[in-house]
């Protein structure tokens, strides 16, 4: 029976993304840690605790697991605070164990993705105000050095910061991550500090790897006006979408850092990006709303009838991802999707998420957009910040408890997707059979 087939590039990186706080378990000296310890910042008061045991040896496992159903790639972050536990020392054990990791990767034929800030700050950094302080970047470009000198052999994929924007938004306007700050005028500091870090990291890695690819992973929403004929809606989408998804990496281009109640210089930013990263998940719907200055008058919705992760976290909506797409395409630079997934403990969603977000990749890479790879969110069920673990985005379930792995079907149709470098009609048929007629109309 001959087969219609969404073919992916020759070389296409096939991946799945974690970060260190996440899986390594037992980090007790980062602001996460700390953030676990005080009552009420966590679901259900829980703790990362020994999360996936990474850190005692459950990565080579997870890694293993990954190569085995046929990706390529990973993408990882390292802990700061492991590496510099306080400012005056370096604990090259620690940062051994990442150059072992990667090299192991290297050896099994994955290609590795460091990212080297993942949300978390080591607490000596934090006890000198963390990113309000405007010394940061300098401190966080000398750690970048460290890293970077021990781990180039391996590596030379680097993600700088991770989701920037969520690190601000959620930590100085929403308060959901530490510290718990709700300021736009701080959270205004701290994203040019953020932009500072980045500029300066990047120039070292240059220097110590001159063929280093080195981007910052954005998280971008998709952000539509409740009705496009009306300006009260479009106004707030329009400065959200300017903030939230545009202001870092159009920064990262031009030096003008463009956070539209605030502009800043930054010429040293200028250039500072060989890739796009691109992490989708959803997209909102932005409704005016004068209650909320905060949010630029903006607030967000999933359209009704959207189709809706376990706990309502995430709409499935791959157009979004095309949004996000089109986007990072007019940088001119290549793409990878540094980030996507579901939370989906029943694995009832996900294959179709992943089908139909994978599909809206394939006609950006058909496009001969630069589309270099993907990453899945996540390889295993870890520990999903002040949501504790009661949201499962992982490609394996975990048992917190026994850290026994539960093989769910979205890695057998990974694996298949991974092999061909492409989804064929007898996947979707077999893994998401709802969604053949979308994909295959004449199948
Ligand atoms: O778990 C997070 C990750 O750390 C950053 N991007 C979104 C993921 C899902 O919430």
């Amino acid at each position: 029976m001959p087969e219609g087939i969404y073919h992916f590039p020759r070389g296409f990186l096939w991946g799945s993304a974690t970060a260190a706080h996440q899986v390594e378990g037992n980090n007790t000296n980062n602001n996460w840690s700390r953030w676990e310890k005080t009552p009420g910042k966590i679901k259900n008061n829980e703790k990362s605790g020994a999360a996936c045991d990474w850190w005692d040896g459950n990565w080579k496992e997870d890694l293993t697991r990954a190569k085995e159903s046929g990706q390529n790639s990973h993408r990882l972050s390292i802990e700061w605070s492991r590496i510099q536990p306080t400012q005056e020392t370096w604990d090259d054990k620690a940062l051994y164990k990442y150059v072992e990791i990667v090299r192991w990767m290297v050896n099994h034929e994955m290609t590795p993705m460091v990212t080297l800030h993942h949300f978390t700050d080591p607490l000596w950094l934090v006890d000198q105000g963390g990113w309000e302080n405007p010394n940061t970047p300098i401190l966080f470009a000398r750690f970048c050095r460290k890293a970077v000198d021990a781990l180039k052999d391996y590596v030379n994929l680097w993600i700088t910061i991770n989701e920037p924007n969520v690190y601000v938004m959620e930590g100085w306007i929403e308060g959901k991550f530490p510290p718990g700050k709700s300021s736009l005028g701080l959270a205004a500091t701290v994203l040019e500090h953020l932009v500072r870090g980045h500029a300066a990291a990047y120039k070292i890695i240059h220097e110590l790897q001159p063929n280093a690819q080195v981007g910052v992973a954005v998280n971008y929403r998709s952000l539509k006006p409740a009705h496009d004929w009306n300006p009260l809606d479009k106004m707030p989408a329009a400065f959200q979408n300017q903030i939230f998804n545009n202001a870092f990496h159009s920064c990262l281009k031009t030096g003008l850092l463009n956070m539209v109640l605030k502009k800043v210089k930054i010429p040293e930013a200028a250039n500072t990006q060989d890739f796009i990263g691109l992490n989708y998940y959803s997209r909102d719907i932005v409704h005016f709303d004068i209650t909320k200055p905060g949010n630029l008058f903006g607030r967000l919705e999933y359209p009704k009838d959207a189709d809706l992760s376990t706990t309502g976290f995430i709409a499935n909506i791959p157009e979004g991802l095309w949004d996000g797409l089109k986007w990072a395409h007019h940088f001119e630079l290549p793409i990878i999707i540094t980030e996507n997934g579901v939370e989906d403990k029943d694995d009832s969603l996900r294959p179709r998420y992943l089908i139909e977000h994978l599909h809206q990749v394939w006609k950006a890479a058909n496009y001969n957009w630069r589309i270099k790879g993907y990453f899945h969110w996540s390889l295993v069920d870890n520990f999903e910040w002040e949501r504790g673990w009661s949201q499962r985005f992982g490609l394996w379930g975990l048992d917190v408890k026994t850290q026994e792995r539960i093989r769910r079907k979205s890695v057998d149709l990974y694996e298949e997707i991974c092999k061909e470098n492409g989804i064929s009609n007898q996947m979707v048929e077999k893994y998401a059979p709802e969604i053949l007629n979308k994909l295959f109309p004449s199948y």
